[in-house]
């Protein structure tokens, strides 16, 4: 949603964009009418116009990993959720987070990394000892959320990638509170991941509905590798050259803690609700604006995109790198990818090799950011200077007789998929993202083919079919859509005529270059952010996105477990504060 309303000193609210085109000016008043000036919890934060976070010195702190934990033993891991302080920075105050960890003392945002191995199950329980009778980060009630009867800060853990049961899914709707309160979905706390899948970096974080913007943004996050060693490439960077890198923003007070807004920009509608949380503070691994120190060799970074709704377009400052994207959410790439930029939406991971070999010790080398905000059309106010830049790699000497390890770039990883089908039997299904609005243009929210997530379920793929999904934006923004249990293929992408298309004037029916038809071009090939196996991707506004799925692990053999059974998998848009209002349907598999 790109509206943003201002808040001025004359009293009155200007509505800046909105399809980039409307200016208007509203009553304040009429705007205040629909909830009460409260001044009980101090200082109101609005929407799209957050304080500034205090300045900072950048790249002082050093990137901090996560702990790892072995799930692959067999044995039952438990993570539970806790409220915790941890420093975000070292000229800050701690900051009060909800994180992952084995305990109170060793929570930490990220969580602990838990390192799978192919084929054998982890088991993992999550528990919730959030001691809270709310969460700190507040909660619109005006949007449809867990709203447990007894209070508390309700959790449910999704693994983004994971091809796994849907009773270990983290379904929104399978909430529990450390009350002991569950949501009607809810099957169990003891979570067993397959690992049937292939190697992967996927990621885990809350996913409760109506509230995955402020527990993610709380702190609950973390990474989860699934290592298959007769599959990968030989000689990739490892051990302390293998670096996974949560990316992040958020915006801070001077006393640590996170500034989320209480007033939201349709306060008629949504009291609290921000339809996008940007910050001006870029964190790695819950550390802002880290450094690390490398030596000169290669590196292979497992990247995550765990923003609300920032989108990431990084690049390294010195020119003669490059990023070699290797891996994408879904795994290996065929082939290795050169590139200057990496554009991630929320939910992407990637993984690249960069060479700092050839650096001259004491190069300082920045990673840096240079996506707008909201994506792609941008607002410079959601893009400061300050989240232009993110971490900065500096190349050190290696201690006296370290030897640095020969590790080399894969040539190939793995055949290329082919997402083949059957044009006359394959089940096609025609998907709208859409942005509804009130009378006054004042937004209510997003939906899914103009359905909201409580609707009865719509998308019931057969297990093992091949399904295209024609996902077609009306919306001005990019959304990053993501779709559970499977990865699936990007098959093309065609841009059409929206002021035609919205006028009436022409057909989504007819194919270019009809002349009834909406569409300006031919189908498209994917840009560099739709290639490989994805399990999240980038639809562009004003375009129809084809995606190619078979409703099998990406290996292609049946699942390991029932699909049918359990409450089900979900889809949704992973800018999380869509995610929540209401961007987000069911989807039920069928035998
Ligand atoms: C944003 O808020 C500040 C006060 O926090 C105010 O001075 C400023 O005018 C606001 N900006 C806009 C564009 O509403
Ligand atoms: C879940 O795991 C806990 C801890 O191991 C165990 O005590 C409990 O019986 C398990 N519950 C179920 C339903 O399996
Ligand atoms: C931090 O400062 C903000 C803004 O003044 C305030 O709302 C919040 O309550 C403070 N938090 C703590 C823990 O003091
Ligand atoms: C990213 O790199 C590609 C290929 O080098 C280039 O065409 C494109 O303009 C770059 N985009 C940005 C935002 O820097
Ligand atoms: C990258 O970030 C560094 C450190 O903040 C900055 O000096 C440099 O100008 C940035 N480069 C670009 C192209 O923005
Ligand atoms: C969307 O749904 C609303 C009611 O939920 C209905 O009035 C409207 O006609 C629908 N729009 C489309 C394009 O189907
Ligand atoms: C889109 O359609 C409108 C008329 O509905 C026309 O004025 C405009 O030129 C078209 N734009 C493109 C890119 O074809
Ligand atoms: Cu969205």
């Amino acid at each position: 949603m790109t509206k943003n309303f201002r808040q001025i000193a004359s009293g009155k609210v200007i509505v800046s964009r909105y399809d980039g085109v409307v200016l208007r000016m509203l009553s304040f008043l009429l705007l205040l009418s629909g909830f009460a000036f409260s001044t009980a919890h101090g200082e109101h934060s609005f929407c799209q116009n957050l304080t500034a976070s205090p300045t900072l010195t950048p790249f002082v702190d050093p990137l901090t990993i996560p702990p790892t934990i072995d799930v692959s033993t067999g044995v039952q891991v438990t993570l539970g959720a806790y409220k915790i302080t941890q420093k975000l920075h070292s000229e800050l105050p701690a900051t009060t987070l909800y994180a992952y960890g084995t305990s109170e003392k060793t929570a930490s945002l990220p969580g602990p990394t838990l390192e799978a191995t192919r084929h054998k199950p982890a088991h993992v329980r999550f528990e919730n000892h959030i001691p809270d009778s709310e969460t700190f980060l507040i909660t619109d009630t005006t949007i449809h959320w867990a709203n447990p009867a007894r209070g508390g800060v309700p959790i449910v853990t999704h693994l983004h990638g994971a091809e796994a049961p849907s009773d270990s899914d983290g379904h929104p709707d399978g909430w529990f509170t450390a009350r002991g309160e569950t949501g009607h979905k809810f099957v169990t706390q003891n979570y067993t991941y397959p690992n049937s899948q292939v190697a992967a970096t996927l990621w885990y974080h809350d996913h409760t509905v109506g509230i995955t913007r402020n527990n993610v943004l709380a702190g609950l996050a973390g990474f989860y590798i699934i290592r298959s060693p007769s599959e990968e490439p030989r000689n990739l960077p490892s051990g302390r050259f293998e670096v996974p890198l949560m990316i992040q923003d958020k915006q801070l007070w001077t006393n640590g803690s996170i500034n989320f807004p209480d007033v939201g920009d349709s306060p008629d509608n949504h009291p609290n609700w921000c339809p996008e949380y940007f910050g001006d503070i870029m964190l790695v691994n819950g550390v802002a604006w880290p450094h690390l120190d490398v030596y000169r060799a290669k590196y292979r970074f497992r990247i995550v995109n765990a923003a609300n709704a920032r989108f990431l377009t990084l690049s390294l400052s010195e020119p003669s790198l490059q990023f070699i994207q290797i891996g994408t959410d879904g795994g290996f790439l065929p082939f290795p990818m050169y590139l200057d930029n990496l554009t991630m939406a929320p939910g992407y991971r990637t993984d690249v090799i960069v060479d700092f070999s050839r650096l001259p010790v004491g190069t300082a080398v920045y990673l840096n950011n240079s996506a707008p905000a909201p994506f792609p059309s941008g607002d410079p106010d959601f893009s400061p200077p300050s989240t232009n830049s993110v971490m900065a790699f500096r190349v050190v000497r290696e201690p006296a007789g370290f030897r640095i390890p020969q590790f080399a770039v894969p040539r190939t990883m793995g055949p290329m998929p082919v997402p083949s089908y059957d044009s006359k039997s394959v089940m096609r299904r025609s998907l709208t993202l859409v942005e509804n609005d009130d009378a006054d243009g004042n937004p209510l929210g997003a939906v899914l083919n103009n359905h909201t997530w409580m609707d009865p379920v719509t998308e019931t793929p057969k297990v093992g079919s091949v399904e295209i999904w024609e996902i077609i934006n009306f919306t001005p923004d990019a959304h990053p859509i993501h779709i559970h249990l499977i990865q699936f293929l990007f098959l093309n992408q065609q841009a059409f005529n929206q002021t035609a298309h919205d006028a009436g004037d022409c057909t989504l029916d007819e194919d270019f270059p009809h002349p009834e038809s909406c569409f300006v071009e031919s189908p498209q090939r994917p840009d560099l952010t739709q290639v490989g196996w994805k399990d999240t991707v980038i639809v562009w506004p004003s375009k129809v996105t084809r995606l190619w799925i078979k409703w099998t692990p990406r290996d292609g053999l049946p699942f390991p477990f029932n699909p049918v059974s359990g409450p089900g998998y979900v889809w949704h848009c992973h800018i999380l504060d869509h995610e929540d209002n209401d961007m987000m349907r069911p989807l039920a598999m069928l035998y």
